[in-house]
């Protein structure tokens, strides 16, 4: 059957205001930027996970959603990939789309971004850039962005915050034109210009904005039923290559029709934003090419080069995609040599990407001379300041007196180490399998099937090492630890970790040094199962060959907050059906907390955070908690349990359970709830009673699954324990306001919620075909 034509497409051109629109005076960062222009713009919706830097500009909307202040639904995903699929498909519908990203969020999302522009739906994403993984380092760089060159989205390139909210709105006049129709991205360097207050100025009237924008475009859309349509056919040569044609024919329509969008924008606001951005470029004979932040920096290098007599100009794009090589080709005509400052490399390709990209822009003019002269700088956030500035144009000045490009290509700020330095010293011995084999512990099976633990009062445990020692970065008062060292106890011999991202991660190491005594990986937090899966695998397999002692030992655990259990849930949920030996033990805070307390899928209805605020049009978190012990018993793994700190027999035995499974059996997976003061708002000392109120409410029972048969391992009804959950949320800043009477109806939803899972249990509890 060949596919309906799609219903013609009639576009309204937007109508500019004449002459300026009224403005105010602020002082703001790049997100709080970003954030302002979304809201005024009023986007249909925005899919989003939160990832530093960028975070923040979700929160900010999130607080004004709840304030009543726009429009825009708001879709916590459950990772990048899902939220740049919840974009997608919203576009699809549509309607106008936003998101926000940086890093490692970019490139999980990095698949979804061909989809996007192949099928030709615009939307904005902005980007905070930071540094990509691994190492880990939240700092700003261009290397996300870096990655986005090839995947058919305009992209453009914000200096400073003022620059975020004017590109914005630029961007999307732009990527919303017949002729174009394609996603953007605005990049801003992270920290520099995301948390960096600046003076700037907005628009007065969110109504200017929307003029500005005018009505969203007619496409072909998804909820027309009477026009049903085929969205992202499979296509097969000669199609395809058609198809990326029209993608290059947009990306040429977006460069031409750049200038006018620009004029126009300069015609309401009075700022102009050309396609390059050129300092004291008209006379200048050495020049620096730089993106962002930095060219701000080296305009002041300028300055005062040019007080010493050096004709000095800076060169710096505001869009790399498409890439106005015309414009940089022509500013760079009377240059005698360019230093091109890249702050992200192109591994084994002997420059940066837009350094190849200026490169073969002036190639295409036969006149040119100038002497290029790459360097990639300012790795990780490593600051950039007005003298690095002016060691460039040094570079720039040396190498067109001598004529000739004595290193084209290398690293600046490179500090090599000291090699008289003492290397940072092992600070504990490593822990012998000796000495963490107590003996005490035992496991067997029983007769029933199901094994029995036979463990001492839990204090004989105290002489077994820590295998996390103390001097970690942890807020007071948390549970993470405490909790960690309880379970790990219950585990015998030796042990190999696998931390993904978290609190656990964050505070734990930090380069040179550890607070690990065993050996520890660390991956990505949505993938840390899969990793340990791969790891284990190959314990076995070289165990089997001969190349490790048939008496290695190994327990192998992983590691994971409860929003790497959303985000990894996939993975982990692979994990267990292919069925590693391994354990999976997530500690629930309740919330992302290493990047702030945003709402994670535990975090419970109603709750606050800061991605669910709480205010007049908004009530805390919209939906449920995530029952992940439940989720990961259905994939039939051997051993599933809950646990808390307070109760450390409870938790060692099943620790010693999940050895004994992991080692004979596959995967297990347990949750304990761990105090966290910073996202609960309660005081450091309170911890164990909030936690010991959640059980006792029965919001977190006590239990295990074991071959399929629950067995609640604490109930508090029988022994006169149990409250009501008001009595444990009443505990907690962050749910105080669900115990006010006009909030009673939410409170009735997460008692009813909580009574109905709690029955479920004492049901299967009872019933072992449950
Ligand atoms: C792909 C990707 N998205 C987002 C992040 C940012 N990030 C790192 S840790 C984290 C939250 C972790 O939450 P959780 O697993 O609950 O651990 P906690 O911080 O609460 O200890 C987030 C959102 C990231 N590093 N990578
Ligand atoms: S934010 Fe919470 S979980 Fe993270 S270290 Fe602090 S108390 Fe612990
Ligand atoms: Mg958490």
């Amino acid at each position: 059957m060949t596919m309906a034509p799609p219903r013609p497409i009639t576009i309204t051109p937007p109508r500019p205001k004449a002459g300026r629109a009224a403005q105010v005076v602020g002082f703001r960062t790049g997100n709080e930027m970003a954030a302002l222009s979304a809201k005024q713009i009023n986007f249909h919706l925005m899919g989003y996970y939160p990832i530093t830097p960028s975070t923040e500009i979700a929160e900010l909307l999130d607080e004004m959603k709840a304030a009543g202040e726009h429009d825009i639904v708001m879709v916590p995903a459950d990772g990048e990939h899902g939220g740049a699929g919840v974009c997608y498909g919203a576009t699809t519908g549509g309607g106008r789309v936003f998101n926000a990203t940086s890093a490692q969020g970019l490139l999980y999302a990095l698949e979804e971004l061909p989809v996007q522009s192949g099928t030709r739906y615009p939307m904005l994403l902005d980007l905070a850039t930071r540094t990509v993984s691994g190492p880990l380092d939240i700092r700003g760089d261009h290397s996300d962005v870096y990655y986005a060159l090839n995947t058919g989205w305009l992209i453009f390139m914000a200096r400073d915050p003022q620059a975020v909210y004017d590109l914005n709105l630029i961007a999307m006049r732009l990527a919303e034109r017949a002729d174009v129709r394609l996603p953007a991205i605005v990049a801003f360097d992270g920290f520099f210009t995301s948390h960096q207050k600046r003076r700037v100025s907005t628009f007065e009237d969110d109504a200017t904005v929307r003029e500005w924008l005018g009505p969203l475009p007619e496409m072909v859309t998804a909820l027309d039923p009477r026009h049903p349509v085929t969205i992202g056919p499979y296509m097969n040569d000669p199609d395809l290559i058609n198809n990326k044609y029209q993608l290059k024919l947009a990306m040429d329509a977006a460069l031409a029709a750049l200038p006018e969008v620009v004029s126009e924008y300069e015609a309401l606001s009075g700022r102009r934003h050309d396609p390059v951005d050129l300092y004291r470029m008209d006379d200048a004979e050495v020049a620096v090419f730089l993106l962002n932040s930095a060219a701000e920096t080296a305009k002041d290098a300028v300055d005062r080069l040019r007080a010493e007599g050096v004709r000095a100009g800076v060169i710096s794009p505001n869009v790399i995609r498409p890439f106005p090589a015309a414009a940089i080709r022509e500013a760079l005509r009377g240059v005698r040599a360019v230093v091109l400052g890249e702050r992200s490399g192109s591994y084994g390709a002997h420059g940066g990407n837009l350094t190849h990209e200026v490169k073969s822009a002036l190639q295409d003019d036969p006149e040119n001379h100038t002497l290029c002269v790459s360097r990639v700088y300012g790795l990780g956030g490593r600051d950039f300041y007005a003298e690095d500035a002016e060691a460039f144009f040094r570079l720039a000045v040396d190498t067109a007196e001598r004529r000739a490009v004595e290193v084209p290509f290398d690293y600046y700020g490179v500090e090599p180490g000291d090699p008289v330095k003492p290397r940072p010293r092992r600070g504990t011995p490593p822990l012998t399998r000796e000495e963490m084999t107590s003996g005490l512990l035992k496991v067997e099976p029983g007769p029933d099937g199901r094994l029995k633990v036979e463990a001492p009062p839990y204090w004989e445990l105290a002489a077994k090492p820590k295998r996390v020692v103390p001097g970690h970065g942890a807020c007071p008062g948390c549970g993470i630890f405490p909790a960690l060292d309880q379970f790990l106890r219950g585990i015998e011999g030796d042990v190999v970790v696998l931390y993904q991202t978290g609190c656990a991660m964050v505070v734990s190491t930090g380069y040179p040094y550890t607070s690990h005594r065993v050996t520890y990986v660390h991956n990505l937090f949505q993938n840390g199962a899969a990793t340990l899966g791969g790891l284990v695998e190959m314990f076995h397999e070289r165990v089997r060959r001969g190349e490790l002692p048939a008496s290695e030992d190994i327990t192998f655990v992983m590691v994971t907050g409860d929003g790497g259990m959303d985000i990894g849930l996939g993975p982990a949920i692979g994990a267990a059906l292919r069925n590693h030996k391994m354990i999976i033990v997530e500690y629930d805070n309740q919330g992302y907390m290493n990047t702030g307390s945003q709402l994670s899928y535990s975090t419970p209805l109603g709750h606050m955070t800061s991605t669910s605020h709480v205010g007049p049009a908004e009530l805390g978190k919209a939906f449920h908690h995530k029952d992940t012990p439940q989720i990961m018993a259905a994939t039939n793994m051997p051993y599933v349990f809950t646990g808390v700190e307070g109760y450390p027999d409870d938790l060692v035995a099943k620790a010693a359970k999940a050895q004994w499974y992991a080692k004979h059996e596959g995967t297990t997976y347990g949750k304990v709830l761990i105090s966290c003061p910073l996202n609960w708002k309660t005081e450091d000392r309170v911890g164990v009673e909030v936690v010991q109120a959640a059980v006792d409410s029965c919001f977190f029972p006590l239990y295990e699954i074991e071959r399929g048969i629950t067995r609640i391992t604490y109930d508090p009804e029988p022994i006169g324990r149990r409250v009501p959950v008001g009595d444990w949320l009443k505990l907690m800043g962050k749910t105080k306001h669900l115990c006010q009477p006009e909030n009673a109806a939410t409170l009735a939803l997460i008692e009813a919620e909580v009574e109905r899972r709690w029955q479920r249990l004492r049901a299967r509890d009872k019933h072992p075909l449950l």
